[in-house]
């Protein structure tokens, strides 16, 4: 009897692999885990579970990997990604390639099989070197041999994510590290809480004085606002020092909603122009890649451009044309500086720089405005999307999640956004299949009610997950454009009974599938049915998939990067 006695008490003093685990993410601040269960991390789930950790069970781990990389963006936080060993490890890898991409802070935590049978390649359940694969693809990546180490492996992998620029993070778990004893007392010791995670990195005051004697000579300045800037969470700053500069703002798509897209000083709607006639251009988390035609070309028209950049990564200065003015620092201290450069007195650009975005902003506004009242069916995308742009408008903490090609790139255009980082979409790679999990996480992660746009195809990517919405009963309404394919549905193969390959079945009825799981599911024929649909929807907070019929005709290949499409001297003749 004593004997045992003293038996359960020497066992009450250990802790093991799983329990270190869990123990590191919660002190942490990581409450929230988004994956697929199996061997090795099944029980992992369930303890993490019960231990007050959100566990988000997906049907497939690119999109749970999707899901955490967009919480890591809305918070700053890394999103923990959990999956199994080999083929749930690849699963997961595009949305860790993805965050890395993307600058979004992310953990990819995948258990993996017994080190010694991998190394030896002698055919291991799910056997695979995941740590060497994991590695082109992410920022940082470690492998956790020893409980004892488990604290230090999370402190750096959470480091690694949201320090300087943000990434994703590859931490690998051999699933012998989950059962791993050691003494419960040591084990709490060897914990880590990270202590400021993302130190600010302050600019050198000759560089923010170098970028405000530049912007200052400017006669026809932009403030390009990109998603870095959404990112950082510096709204105020950035507001005050658009508003105190008086130059007129560009936003990325998902920089949109900073300031409102309807601001005196948004230059959305005259994009060709302001791009073409700037002379001076301040990026602010925004980089030269393809997303703004590398700087150069003719999209930035033939006056001379001077470049202000702000970022905090050093190396993405030059990396397409001359930076006249690099800022290196986090967004936050960098505006901060400028703004307190600006001294009380900044003077306003020439007024017939403004005055010039304004006409083409309501010449384009008034083009489009009648478009955007069409009651036709089947919709079209633009009355459709006006539609959606007025609710958008009664509903500004809705989070909109947008995917496809015409779908996104319409939407980006007539949907104004009026919040900071309410506006979730494909990102740097143009990536279908963020859907469900921007969707999920997003609602998860911020309690707001959220409103997908989908085009048919981008939809089908992640469209299992509408079980996973349900089973979590999230208020998500996904609208999805149902135009018969990718980019249109006319496509016609003249040379077999196949179908062509950019067509889906015709007249498919998508609300029928989240009616499998419980959800609810309308037919929508008209902009008038869609806006009954959603309006209910976003006001019951239900599970709601409306498959919104739209002329087959409707869209153009490729939505509006056409003219990436490659075309061969040959094709021509
Ligand atoms: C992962 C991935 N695979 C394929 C593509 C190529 N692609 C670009 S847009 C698109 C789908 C466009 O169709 P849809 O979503 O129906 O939008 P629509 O233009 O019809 O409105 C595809 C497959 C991609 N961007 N990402
Ligand atoms: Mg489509």
């Amino acid at each position: 009897m004593a004997d045992a006695a003293v038996k359960i008490e020497a066992e009450q003093e250990l802790t093991d692999g799983f329990h270190l685990i869990i123990d590191a993410l919660k002190l942490n601040g990581l409450n929230t885990i988004y994956g697929v269960p199996g061997i090795p991390i099944t029980d992992f789930g369930r303890m993490a579970q019960a231990s007050g950790i959100r566990v988000i069970s997906f049907r497939h781990e690119q999109n749970a990997g999707y899901a955490a990389s967009i919480a890591g963006f809305l918070t700053k936080k890394p999103g923990v990604c959990l999956t199994v060993s080999a083929p749930g490890f690849l699963n997961g890898l595009t949305a860790l390639a993805h965050a890395t991409t993307n600058c979004f802070p992310m953990i990819l935590m995948s258990g993996s099989s017994e080190r010694e049978v991998v190394d030896l390649q002698q055919g291991d359940y799910e056997e695979m070197d995941q740590l060497a694969i994991a590695k082109a693809l992410c920022k940082a990546a470690f492998r956790v041999l020893h409980a004892a180490d488990i604290g230090i492996g999370l402190a750096r992998a959470i480091r690694a994510a949201v320090s300087g620029r943000p990434g994703g993070v590859y931490l690998d778990l051999p699933a012998k590290l989950f059962g791993q004893v050691m003494d419960a007392k040591a084990g709490a010791k060897s914990l880590v809480k990270v202590i400021d995670a993302a130190p600010a990195q302050i600019p050198a005051p000759e560089a923010v004085k170098r970028a405000l004697e530049v912007l200052k000579s400017a006669k026809r300045p932009l403030i390009i606002l990109g998603k870095g800037a959404a990112y950082a969470q510096a709204d105020d700053m950035i507001r005050a020092l658009v508003e105190k500069s008086g130059v007129p703002f560009l936003p990325m798509s998902m920089g949109k909603g900073l300031l409102p897209d309807t601001h005196p000083q948004c230059a959305g709607a005259a994009r060709s122009t302001v791009l073409k006639d700037s002379d001076v251009v301040m990026l602010i988390g925004a980089r030269l890649n393809w997303l703004l035609s590398h700087g150069k070309g003719k999209t930035w028209g033939e006056a001379p451009k001077k470049f202000i950049q702000i970022d905090i990564e050093p190396k993405e200065m030059d990396s397409n044309v001359e930076i006249v003015a690099p800022v290196v620092g986090d967004i936050g201290s960098c505006v901060s500086a400028l703004l307190a450069g600006m001294g009380g007195n900044w003077p306003a650009p020439p007024a017939e720089w403004p005055a010039a975005i304004a006409k083409k902003r309501e010449e384009n506004v008034s083009k489009m405005a009648p478009r955007l009242m069409n009651n036709n069916s089947p919709m079209d995308y633009h009355g459709a999307l006006g539609v959606l742009r007025t609710i958008v408008k009664e509903r500004p903490d809705a989070i909109l999640v947008n995917e496809g090609a015409n779908t996104l790139d319409l939407a980006r255009g007539i949907i104004d956004m009026y919040q900071p980082r309410k506006r979730l979409d494909v990102g740097t790679w143009g990536i279908m299949g963020i859907g469900m999990g921007y969707a999920i996480a997003a609602a998860i992660e911020t309690g707001k009610p959220v409103l997908c746009v989908e085009g048919d195809s981008a939809f089908g990517f992640s469209g299992m997950e509408v079980e996973t919405i349900c089973r979590y009963r999230l208020p998500v309404c996904i609208v999805i454009f149902n135009n018969d394919g990718i980019y249109r549905g006319t496509d016609v193969n003249k040379f077999s009974s196949d179908p062509a390959p950019t067509v889906f079945v015709k007249g498919s009825r998508y609300d029928k599938m989240i009616e499998a799981f419980g959800g609810v599911g309308v037919n929508a024929t008209s902009p008038d049915e869609l806006k009954r649909a959603v309006n209910a929807a976003m006001d019951s907070g239900k599970p709601t998939l409306i498959n919104a019929v739209l002329d087959p005709a409707a869209g153009s290949e490729s939505g509006r990067i056409g003219n990436l499409n490659p075309q061969s001297a040959l094709k021509k003749k």
